[in-house]
């Protein structure tokens, strides 16, 4: 922990019996790249991430594993974990809702909404019985009037899940009247909500009216148990969104991590699950007495080569995969670079090697490369002596300083796919430099030339692999260290400093290779 202001940044936590693919590796990606970019900036960063673990679609793979619900899950939690190391996940920590910590935060987050009134002055929470249809899948409550009717003419979720008919008894939670609670809370705080076009979906469904909502099950028994009649476990939504509150050390909000990163600043989660995140969790925090989060951000969806992924249709990405054939930070980077944070986007084989070989091979790749082989052949591996800067090494020089500035206002929407193109405005206008110094004639003809024009893109390329640490971290680390910059000298506080002429650099190695399609089998 650094002194810094906290900043407390969550994915959801995944469902541990799915296998992890691109839209996993997606959300935890980008979360990482915010959460690295804060730290970074000095910030006293705490990254969540976990599984997600009880309910009844669990409780049902565990039974087609033919294993206790507790032991399949302490076998497939590690796949998440697997996929977080793969990608490069600088979380702070991995929640399993199976942990006893998450089920006493789970049900002091009952105890305290129970124990309050509503708005109205009602109980909270109270016992009847749920007939409606639910959707296993989604773990979700869904009414006749939302559902739609799939290609063979069954009932289904709007998201496409099957759904069934439900009777039992059951707790609900009275979120009825916390409709203008909400509604409120939403005007006071218009960021909640990002991008703005969920933002407008969520007031407009919350404005149309609210039901009580079921938030305990009693058709099985996988889950917290409620308070005081463990014949009912915990509807699992309810006790998911408390990992949120788990991590900080809740219930005891003396805790030194409660008190330091609650509420939350940031959720990031999927389109799929804002009525969850913006909804109902803001509504059981304000029952029970809790602050709320201050944003949440849903971003769009993947489909891939044009296709929803599936395993069915066959195109089922796994990170493991991408990760052996382009390499973690290849995948890293076209994911945050292609499509704006918020909007859908494709995932194609041609849009990867294009990014792979433009941006990162011939850009940015290339200008490290040339720079780094002239400083050692030119200059014997030492960092040149600058003299009298002219206005074009002024011009690049500047331009790499303004970049954090540039980054920072980027990263507070999150804006990577922005962020990334500023970084990558800079490559382009330090390639261009050295096309037009031409170091390779000063070397001929004014050496003293030369050596400002060296140190100049050595420097500017030290502004650039600094802040590209968030995005591709392996391989930034790797060019400062070709750039002999100690690891204390890497945050962004460091780049107000300079690089020190005479430095000696090692032997430089290529960053970013270039993808060559592997031949056809013959
Ligand atoms: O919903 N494109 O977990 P989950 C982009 N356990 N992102 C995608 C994606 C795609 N095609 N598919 C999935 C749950 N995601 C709950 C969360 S939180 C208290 C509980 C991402 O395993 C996206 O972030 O279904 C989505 O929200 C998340 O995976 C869903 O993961």
């Amino acid at each position: 922990m650094t002194g810094g202001k906290p900043f407390y940044i969550t994915t959801p936590i995944y469902y541990v019996n799915d296998s992890p693919h691109l839209g996993h590796a997606y959300t935890s990606v980008a979360c990482d790249a915010l959460a690295r970019f804060m730290r970074l900036d000095g910030r006293n960063v705490l990254f969540l991430t976990g599984t997600d673990e009880h309910g009844q679609k669990v409780a049902k793979s565990a039974r087609d594993a033919g294993l206790a619900p507790l032991e399949f899950c302490d076998r497939v939690s590690q796949n998440f974990r697997t996929m977080t190391k793969l990608m490069d996940i600088s979380n702070d920590q991995f929640i399993r809702t199976t942990e006893e910590r998450h089920v006493k935060a789970s049900q002091a987050i009952w105890q305290a909404i129970a124990g309050n009134k509503s708005p109205k002055g009602r109980d909270n929470i109270y016992l009847g019985k749920y007939a409606g249809w639910y959707a296993v899948r989604d773990e979700a409550f869904y009414g006749e009037d939302e559902l739609v009717k799939g290609a063979d003419g069954a009932k289904r979720a709007p998201s496409g899940a099957e759904v069934e008919w439900v009777e039992e008894p059951s707790y609900f939670f009275r979120l009825s009247d916390w409709q203008d609670g909400l509604l409120a809370y939403y005007d006071a705080h218009p960021d909640f909500i990002a991008p703005k076009s969920r933002r407008n979906e969520v007031v407009s469904f919350v404005k149309g009216g609210l039901n009580d909502l079921s938030v305990s099950r009693t058709s099985f028994d996988w889950g917290v148990p409620v308070p005081g009649n463990p014949k009912h476990v915990m509807y699992v939504w309810l006790d998911a969104l408390t990992n949120y509150l788990t991590a900080t050390g809740y219930p005891d909000t003396q805790a030194a991590a409660y008190k330091t990163f609650w509420p939350a600043d940031i959720h990031v989660v999927g389109k799929d699950i804002v009525r969850f995140h913006c909804v109902y969790w803001p509504a059981f925090l304000m029952a029970a007495g809790l602050e709320v989060p201050r944003r949440v951000f849903a971003h769009g969806w993947w489909t891939v080569e044009g296709h929803k992924m599936s395993k069915s249709l066959g195109n089922f990405v796994a990170p493991q995969q991408l990760v052996e054939q382009y390499g973690v930070d290849a995948v890293r980077y076209f994911m945050l670079r292609e499509l704006p944070f918020g909007s859908d986007g494709d995932f194609s084989r041609r849009a990867v090697v294009g990014r792979i070989n433009g941006d990162l091979a011939n850009d940015f790749g290339n200008l490290a490369q040339r720079v780094l082989s002239m400083i050692q052949s030119y200059c014997g591996g030492k960092l040149p002596e600058p003299g009298a800067l002219k206005a074009a090494d002024e011009n690049l020089l500047a331009s790499a300083r303004a970049l954090l500035a540039k980054a920072r206002t980027e990263m507070a929407e999150p804006a990577f796919h922005r962020a990334l193109e500023t970084i990558w405005q800079v490559v382009g206008d330090a390639n261009r430099y050295v096309d037009e110094q031409t170091p390779w004639t000063l070397r001929k003809t004014d050496t003293a030339r030369l050596g400002t024009v060296l140190y100049t893109l050595a420097e500017t390329i030290r502004h650039l692999a600094i802040l590209a640490q968030p995005f591709v971290p392996e391989t930034a680390a790797k060019l400062l260290n070709q750039l002999s910059i100690p690891p204390g000298q890497r945050d962004f506080a460091a780049l107000a400093t300079a690089l020190i002429p005479g430095t000696v650099l090692p032997k430089p190695v290529g960053i970013f290779p270039r993808y060559v399609e592997a031949a056809a089998a013959p």
